[in-house]
């Protein structure tokens, strides 16, 4: 129901208000590092088409990507971490006219928003499975510590339907990343579970050109 990033902002901060209550009283379901960190609203798309970029409203400037079909999720600050929640779940979608197939992806899409942080970033990134099997989150190719690398049953348990595991790191190094399970790959993989993950540059040259 949210197209409009600002207005998504604005709804955001209104809900947090009513979550956090809920997101007390549902704590034992949170597994991770900032377990009992108030979990932020999920922000879905549920059209297809290409949205405009989120420009940033808080931290260190970056122009913004422009997702083919897609959008990027937005975030929230808190402290000094930048706050995501990305939803496992089915999604449909008709991919040709009169045909609908029944996929899997992230907040509405699949494949899932994109995420975009500057290098140096902190983020905090909560993911809620709402599949009807086990799942986690790897970022590749992202430098991270071990026990946030998303690889179910070798650095995390895997994520349980209805549970919501918590990933924290700070981004070293800029580039142009993926993310995707590391539960089940061959299935999970196959229905859509993937997404990109922007950590821009802070150097202003390389990154933000004069227009940004
Ligand atoms: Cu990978």
């Amino acid at each position: 129901m949210i197209t409009h990033h600002r207005l998504g902002r604005t709804l955001i901060s209104r809900r947090n208000f009513l979550t956090s209550s809920l997101a007390a009283a549902s704590v034992s379901l949170i597994s991770g590092r900032a377990q009992a960190a108030s979990v932020p609203e999920a922000v879905r798309m549920t059209t297809a088409a290409t949205q405009p970029p989120q420009h940033p409203t808080s931290g260190p400037h970056y122009r913004p990507v422009v997702t083919l079909n897609g959008w990027s999720l937005p975030f929230r600050t808190n402290g000094d971490w930048k706050e995501f929640h990305l939803v496992a779940e089915p999604v449909e979608r008709e991919i040709a006219p009169g045909m609908k197939a029944r996929l899997w992806g992230y907040n509405g899409q699949s494949p899932g928003p994109t995420i975009e942080a500057v290098e140096g970033d902190k983020v905090r990134i909560f993911v809620t499975n709402n599949l009807p099997e086990h799942t986690s989150v790897h970022w590749h190719g992202v430098l991270l510590p071990a026990g946030m690398d998303g690889v179910g049953g070798v650095t995390q348990p895997h994520i349980p339907p209805g549970r919501t595991f918590v990933y924290e790191f700070q981004l070293k190094d800029s580039g142009t990343f993926m993310y995707h399970p590391h539960s089940d790959e061959m299935v999970q993989l196959a229905m859509g579970m993937m997404g990109m993950f922007i950590s821009h540059s802070r150097d202003q040259n390389g990154g933000c050109p004069d227009h940004c």
